[in-house]
């Protein structure tokens, strides 16, 4: 429309200067364009994860979980004044920011969706746990105790339901057949995220895994401030024993394992005093407000009950060890490298080896008959059982309930 008006108008020169005038302007645009930086290439995470979160989260504020709401006479929380606003304070603490908690919680939900993505019959379960470890210690951007692995990977399987992990020199290999734990735990400044999941590679014990997930669920969903812990037993034991599993024709119930159980944690202490046992019981303790638990439910196709059985590797200081007197010099410096790499976080015989630490375990033995030391062996229902595992930690804010570790996946 334009240029006919300004042909019949404009000489020939003219038309040259005009054109010479705009194509100057456009080589302006375009050379004004050229100077446009180059694009930030958007940072992902490679796979294997193995970038620090700090570079995912420049301002430390890391991802909320899980939110659910207080029920009962604790509804009134959500809404409370008195409550967001000592929340706040809370918050401006930074001993008490739930940033530690959401930092250790993100990094464990990238490290476990790698490791079910990649956990596959035929991997040994010495480089099972390693993958998971360096991916742990790369994410959280290890270092000493301010940050780092929570407690030994456990790769409890079949029977066996908690607290095995490879010892070195372990050449045993994961099988088509096996139902394994997954149990992961990663810490900032002592804030434990423990989560733990279930895999098959057939389809035999479904019915397992789907009791154990739905009993977990349910410890979550009535898990709440004045909550009494027998209680909260009776419900997930009403929930697993809901569930039966039929096996090459024979159909089985599914128990709780009744000795074991979710636990409160603390700062730099995996149980925190408080047990969430699986059954029914009497005992009338509270949850209180600012509680951080594991919510963790076993369930088994044998006795439901375990007994400790097979070589240790796990291990952790006792929290208030009785101060006695060490004859032998070879457990005293021992005790000293377990006080500067672990403190009273929970570890294994190869995390002794990463420090350098070798030939140690007669002074390990006598740090434990002493009990500075606690072994923690593996704990197994009958053989030819077949046991399961599912496990979120959840923190009972004044508010509401975060289950914090909760994911896409479980
Ligand atoms: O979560 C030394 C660890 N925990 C790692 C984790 O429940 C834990 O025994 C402890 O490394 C030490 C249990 N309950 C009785 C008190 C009734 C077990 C079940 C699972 C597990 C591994 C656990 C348990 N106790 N503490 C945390
Ligand atoms: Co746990």
């Amino acid at each position: 429309m334009m240029t006919h008006i300004l042909k019949s108008t404009i000489t020939k020169t003219g038309m040259t200067v005009l054109l010479g005038k705009l194509r100057e302007q456009a080589s302006e645009g375009k050379k004004k364009k050229k100077k446009k930086k180059p694009k930030k290439k958007k940072l992902e995470q490679g796979d294997p994860p193995r970038t620090g979160l700090s570079k995912f989260y420049p301002d430390g504020i890391y991802p909320v979980g899980e939110i659910q709401h207080y029920k009962d006479d604790n509804t009134w929380r959500t809404t409370s004044e008195e409550k967001r606003y000592q929340e706040k304070i809370e918050n401006e603490d930074p001993e008490t920011t739930y940033q530690s908690i959401r930092k250790a919680a993100e990094v464990h939900r990238l490290v476990r969706q790698h490791a079910r993505k990649h956990i596959r019959p035929g991997m040994t379960m010495t480089e099972i746990a390693n993958n998971i470890e360096d991916g742990t210690r790369a994410l959280v951007e290890e270092s000493g105790l301010e940050a780092g692995v929570g407690f030994p990977t456990g790769l409890s399987r079949n029977n066996c339901a908690a607290h095995y992990t490879p010892n070195t020199g372990d050449t045993s290999v994961l099988q088509a057949g096996d139902v394994l734990k997954v149990d992961i735990g990663v810490h900032v400044k002592g804030r434990i995220a423990d989560s733990a999941f279930t895999l098959t590679w057939d389809h035999t014990y479904d019915n397992l895994i789907e009791a154990v997930k739905a009993a977990t669920d349910t410890g979550i969903r009535e898990a709440g401030i004045d909550v009494r812990l027998g209680e909260l037993g009776g419900l997930i034991q009403e929930t697993m024993e809901s569930y039966e599993v039929e096996i090459g024709g024979t159909v089985y119930p599914v128990k709780p394992i009744e000795n074991l159980s979710g636990h409160s944690i603390n700062p730099y202490r995996i149980h925190g005093g408080k047990s969430v046992l699986l059954v029914k019981n009497d005992d009338q303790t509270k949850m209180e407000e600012g509680d951080y638990f594991a919510i963790e439910t076993f369930g088994s196709t044998g006795r439901g009950r375990i007994v400790e059985s097979g070589e240790v590797s796990h291990y952790a200081r006792v929290y208030d060890a009785p101060h006695v007197p060490l004859r032998l010099t070879s457990a005293k410096s021992l005790l000293k490298s377990i006080n500067k790499n672990f403190g009273t976080l929970p570890w294994c015989r190869r995390y002794l080896e990463r420090t350098g630490e070798s030939k140690y375990l007669l002074a390990l033995n006598h740090l434990v008959t002493q009990g500075i030391v606690q072994d923690y062996p593996p704990l197994c229902d009958q053989r030819g059982s077949m046991t399961a595992q599912f496990e979120h930690t959840i923190l009972l804010r004044p508010t509401v309930k975060e289950v914090v570790t909760r994911g896409d996946d479980f």
